[in-house]
């Protein structure tokens, strides 16, 4: 399965948590809110995960981050798309508090804070609804999503765990 990251920035706003999400100009997702991230490229120096969410969010949306903790491995399949095309896909999900430098909108991407009460599932891709809240509240879980051509899902499987 091919690796990638996605990285959620949060931030406490008077008692009400935010999170960042992008507007996702062009590629994969093009018109969706997501949080930041890419495939891992071992030829722009990503050894593992770390390194790619590190670089996607300093290319994305100009930001350094500063500590970070993984909170999921989300597990895509796309039975309906040949294998080759590379769709199925591993995602590595992280939580920031911590980081350097405002979020700037890029070629790629247009940040912009969400209360968590007032994230707009219905223009993100359909998974989120199933396991963005959990994390948010500090769960760490590992999931498989099935989609069909409609982009919806067929079946899915969410497991908790302590460590990930
Ligand atoms: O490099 P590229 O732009 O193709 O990376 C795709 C990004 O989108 C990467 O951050 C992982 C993320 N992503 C998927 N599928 C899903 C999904 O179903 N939900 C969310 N929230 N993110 C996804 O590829």
């Amino acid at each position: 399965m091919r690796k990638a990251t996605l990285c959620l920035l949060i931030k406490e706003n008077q008692g009400d948590r935010e999170v960042l999400l992008a507007m996702k100009k062009r590629g994969f997702g093009v018109g969706k809110w997501n949080g930041v991230g890419g495939k891992l490229d071992p030829e722009k120096g990503d050894r593992n995960v770390i390194d790619a969410i590190i670089r996607e969010t300093k290319e994305e949306i100009g930001v350094q981050i500063k500590n970070l903790e993984k909170v999921a491995v989300l597990n895509f399949y796309f039975p309906h798309v040949p294998q080759k095309e590379g769709w199925n896909q591993e995602v590595h999900v992280f939580l920031v508090k911590n980081w350097e430098g405002e979020p700037v909108e890029t070629e790629e991407m247009a940040p912009k804070w969400f209360k968590e009460s007032e994230i707009p599932f219905k223009e993100m891709w359909a998974d989120d609804e199933l396991w963005l809240s959990h994390v948010l509240n500090g769960k760490k879980l590992k999931a498989d999503f099935v989609f069909n051509k409609e982009e919806t899902i067929d079946r899915h499987n969410i497991k908790f765990v302590q460590e990930i």
